[in-house]
């Protein structure tokens, strides 16, 4: 397969101004025609004259020239991705319509035109509307599309594609048509179309300078009453978009539509947003509180991209970031504004550490501007989201935000309608605040996570505290010499009691109880003064830098910073670090075959917490959450699953065991029906009386059992519901069967809850849980063709459950290998991505290594191998 590079970027040789579409929609024989006006790019560097157009899969029947010209065999050349034309006018504007066939029921890729339970829709990021029919397909051909859909009426009574509705009527053999335009100028990767048997909810939503936008929600009639909560949440992120931005949605209507088959969480074509359903239905007795944020955060996303992504899109996929970097920024906001702040940094960057800084360690470490790829749909990476939004952040962070919004309305002034690129982002801001950002730069074109080590140093004498702060990182594959980064690093000191003292820097005294340092050298010094006792330094504040900090810090100011600190994601990160230290000395033990015990400062870390009064719960129960088995990993030179588990257990029912009337009290304080209620204190009530049961479930007294039936067998709503049944498998629990049966009888038709109920078997540690996952593969519900159910068993299975997985007999690589083999022949893309875990095979010890790297030969070797799966096992076994 070739591989792509950013060097290699030129301009289009020839534009598109205009797209007519024609579908006449069939299962099976879809047709399109489709008439693009062209002309030669005046700015074209080549000298190649020859149209090239983009193609796979499709059936030629016709290409006419100028509306009088049909092309003959000669005339072009057919490749498997490609139609070549060799004559087209050079010196002026001409026409090709083209007409082509293609086969949705046969396309299990999920990209282009495809079948989704009887509905077609469509998806055409990255490189999929080439699948539809030839188009210059890149992010920087931008067209005005007008569409026709063509359908039966009872099949197809709904008909939708981008922009407003023109004009529609009916046909002969009982079939009906609809022609929609979209005013704005698009890349085709925001092209979309849905035809089907769908119910509608509606609404509207008035825009600050009083427009009326219709906003519509498309699902399958059964689902029709779980569409209210992102409703709202389309409400919410509009008004949201104008507050903080000060952007409008800019056309009549906006559109979702929920699909069940997706092989992402949604799609942000313009004016028409795809769904996956995992991210809009939610019904209290279906979906879990998180599950409401996940679709809030989802809807927001999609909406944000209208601005950050549609009306400014990408020059080329290797800018992917430019748009999803700073989207993820905007809905981590949004997402924050509308719940708990502290409580969203901390799950954003929870995942940041333990996901995307494995992968930035890994051997598909990338840039989250890569600077190559094979396949570009192997790029929708965590990097290139969510470091990427931390990018976003960090100047965010080094601007303020009064700065980092005048550059945005730089941005959004110099390039609306434009295909931009990263540099132009970053040039924006410092054209707006007058500042060089150059250093800066670096952070889109260096991979690898920088570690930054800080020591203390504080004179009495001259009653200063100097941290001395020196960057390092280590070398990712291709780029074995790293550049210093710019970057920015919040800190606060606190006295012996607690309290905030003022910052002043021994050049800048400005007084205040918070300081941006800005590190760019390998090594600096900062200097505060007038400090008449030694503070204790609260470092990378909100967590300032996607960065490994380390310093030398005992457990017991560790527990002072857990008990004072004001920064409330420092405050969290100092009870991960202090239990973090103590597991980590545990796992030695657990290895050497030491006795495990558990420090009492740990124990009184925890008391001092439950005894607290918290006002938001949610944030009290990631207080008294435990560092993940991933993230303990990630914290290790040779993983040791068995080690971490049985060493983080140990702390989780010692302190169960110790606490056990504390915890009691939580559970049954906090235990009461608010089943449909979702503010923050009954979202935070849940919480943390699920917390506390999965705490007392360790002891495996009938108590709690009893507890943990009841709550299952009572709950109206889905958060308790599942928290219940977790704790009923993951533990020990005679009325697990029972428990799983009824479950299963009573959401057999709802497939997202269904899902829930694989997942929670995938991943638990129980010893028969590989068995179960093999019969769960056999089970009648599960399909390799629906996405989401391959995440929830296969998923689950592989990235959740580490214990069953790295099992030392490698059963469970065989089982992962056999499955991408089998899926890569439907869907490359899922393939691929459910390779991900076998990619980090050097983590382990050698006999795993050999067994993941066997699989990944086998799968390499398995006949007809998708780009997509070649690039990431060939590229990890490098
Ligand atoms: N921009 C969207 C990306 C996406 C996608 C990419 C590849 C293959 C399928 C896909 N579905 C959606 C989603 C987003 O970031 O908003
Ligand atoms: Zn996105």
């Amino acid at each position: 397969p070739q591989t792509i590079y950013l060097k290699d970027y030129q301009v289009p040789d020839y534009l598109i101004h205009t797209v007519e579409l024609n579908f006449t929609l069939d299962e099976r024989r879809t047709q399109v025609v489709s008439r693009l006006s062209l002309a030669r790019n005046p700015n074209s560097q080549s000298s190649e004259t020859a149209l090239v157009l983009a193609g796979e899969n499709l059936k030629l029947i016709r290409i006419v020239l100028n509306d009088d010209q049909e092309l003959t065999e000669a005339d072009y050349h057919i490749t498997p991705e490609s139609l070549i034309i060799h004559d087209v006018p050079q010196q002026r504007p001409f026409t090709l319509n083209i007409e082509n066939e293609i086969n949705p029921k046969a396309n299990t890729a999920l990209e282009g035109l495809y079948l989704s339970n009887g509905m077609l829709c469509t998806q055409c990021e990255a490189e999929g509307f080439r699948k539809i029919t030839y188009f210059l397909d890149r992010p920087d051909v931008m067209a005005k599309f007008t569409t026709t859909l063509v359908g039966d009426k009872d099949r197809y009574p709904i008909l939708l594609s981008n922009g407003n509705l023109i004009a529609q009527g009916d046909d002969d053999n009982n079939r009906h048509w609809v022609t929609w335009e979209d005013p704005f100028s698009k890349p085709c990767y925001l092209f979309a179309l849905v035809a089907g048997q769908l119910e509608c909810l509606e609404d509207s939503f008035t825009t600050l300078s009083g427009r009326k936008v219709g906003l519509q929600i498309f699902v399958e009639q059964h689902d029709i009453d779980k569409c209210g909560h992102a409703m709202q949440s389309l409400k919410n992120a509009m008004a949201w978009d104008e507050q903080v931005y000060g952007r409008e949605y800019d056309l009549d209507l906006y559109m979702i539509v929920a699909v069940s088959h997706f092989n992402m969480g949604a799609m942000e074509n313009k004016g028409l947003n795809i769904f996956n359903t995992k991210f809009v239905l939610a019904r209290p007795d279906t979906a879990t509180d998180s599950d409401y944020e996940h679709i809030e955060g989802v809807i927001g996303h999609e909406y944000f991209h209208n601005w950050t992504g549609n009306r400014i899109t990408c020059r080329d996929w290797f800018q992917l970031s430019l748009k999803e970097g700073f989207t993820v920024f905007r809905d981590q906001e949004f997402s924050g504004d509308r719940s708990s702040k502290a409580v969203k940094r901390i799950e954003d960057v929870n995942m940041l550490r333990t996901r995307q800084f494995a992968e930035d360690a890994g051997p598909l470490a990338h840039p989250i501007r890569p600077d190559a790829y094979i396949e570009i749909n192997n790029f929708y990476t965590l990097t290139v989201y969510e470091k990427g939004a931390e990018v976003v952040r960090m100047l965010h962070t080094l601007l303020g935000s009064e700065g980092f919004r005048k550059g945005c309305d730089c941005y959004f002034q110099r390039h609306d309608g434009q295909a931009v690129t990263c540099d132009d982002f970053v040039s924006a801001m410092e054209a707006a605040n007058g500042r060089d950002l150059n250093q800066f730069r670096r952070w889109y074109s260096q991979a690898g996570t920088p570690v930054i080590h800080v020591i203390e140093n504080y004179r009495t004498d001259e009653k200063t505290l100097a941290l001395t702060i020196k960057q390092h990182c280590a070398p990712t594959p291709g780029q074995p010499a790293k550049e210093l980064l710019h970057i920015p690093i919040t800190v606060g000191l606190l006295d012996k009691q607690g309290n905030a003292i003022p910052c002043n820097l021994q050049e800048s005294a400005t007084g205040n109880y918070e300081v941006i340092l800005q590190l760019t050298a390998a090594e600096q010094t900062f200097t505060f003064t007038g400090l008449a006792e030694k503070p204790v330094a609260s470092i990378l504040r909100n967590f300032s830098a996607p960065v490994k900090l380390t310093m030398e810090r005992s457990l017991d100011e560790l527990a002072f910073l857990l008990s004072y600190d004001s920064d409330t994601f420092n405050r969290w990160e100092a009870g991960q670090q202090l239990v973090g230290q103590v597991i980590t000395g545990l796992i030695v033990d657990s290895q050497q075959g030491r006795p495990l015990n558990l420090p009492p400062i740990i124990i009184d870390a925890f008391k001092r917490v439950l005894s607290q009064s918290w006002e938001d719960l949610s944030y009290f129960s990631l207080l008294l959450s435990l560092p993940s088995e991933g993230y303990l990993a990630e914290q290790m030179q040779v993983v040791d699953v068995e080690a971490i588990h049985k060493a983080r257990e140990f702390v989780v029912r010692t302190l169960a065991e110790q606490l056990q009337p504390e915890l009691e009290a939580l559970y049954l304080d906090n235990h009461r029906d608010e089943s449909g209620q979702f503010d923050a204190g009954a979202i935070g009530r849940r919480r943390i009386k699920n917390v506390s049961l999965s705490f007392l479930s360790r002891l495996g007294n009938e108590k709690v059992q009893q507890w943990s039936t009841q709550q299952f067998n009572t709950a109206n709503n889905m958060t308790d519901q599942i928290a219940a049944l977790a704790n009923i498998v993951n533990y020990p629990h005679p009325a697990k069967q029972e428990c799983l049966t009824l479950f299963y009888q009573k959401w057999q038709q709802e497939a997202l809850v269904i899902d829930k109920w694989f997942a929670i078997q995938a991943s638990s540690p129980m010893p028969d849980a590989f068995a179960t996952v093999v019969s769960l593969t056999a089970h009648p519900a599960f399909d390799l063709g629906t996405p989401n159910r391959v995440r929830a068993v296969i998923g689950s299975f592989t990235q959740a459950n580490s214990l069953h997985f790295h099992a030392v007999n490698g059963q469970g690589y065989e089982f992962l290998a056999n499955h991408v083999i089998a899926l890569d022949i439907l869907n490359p893309q899922v393939a691929s991505r459910m390779l991900g875990p076998l990619t980090s095979w050097r983590r382990f010890d050698p006999t795993r290594q050999n067994l993941m790297k066997t699989q990944l030969e086998r799968v390499m070797n398995s006949p007809s191998i998708s780009r997509d799966v070649y690039e990431v096992a060939s590229k990890s076994l490098m």
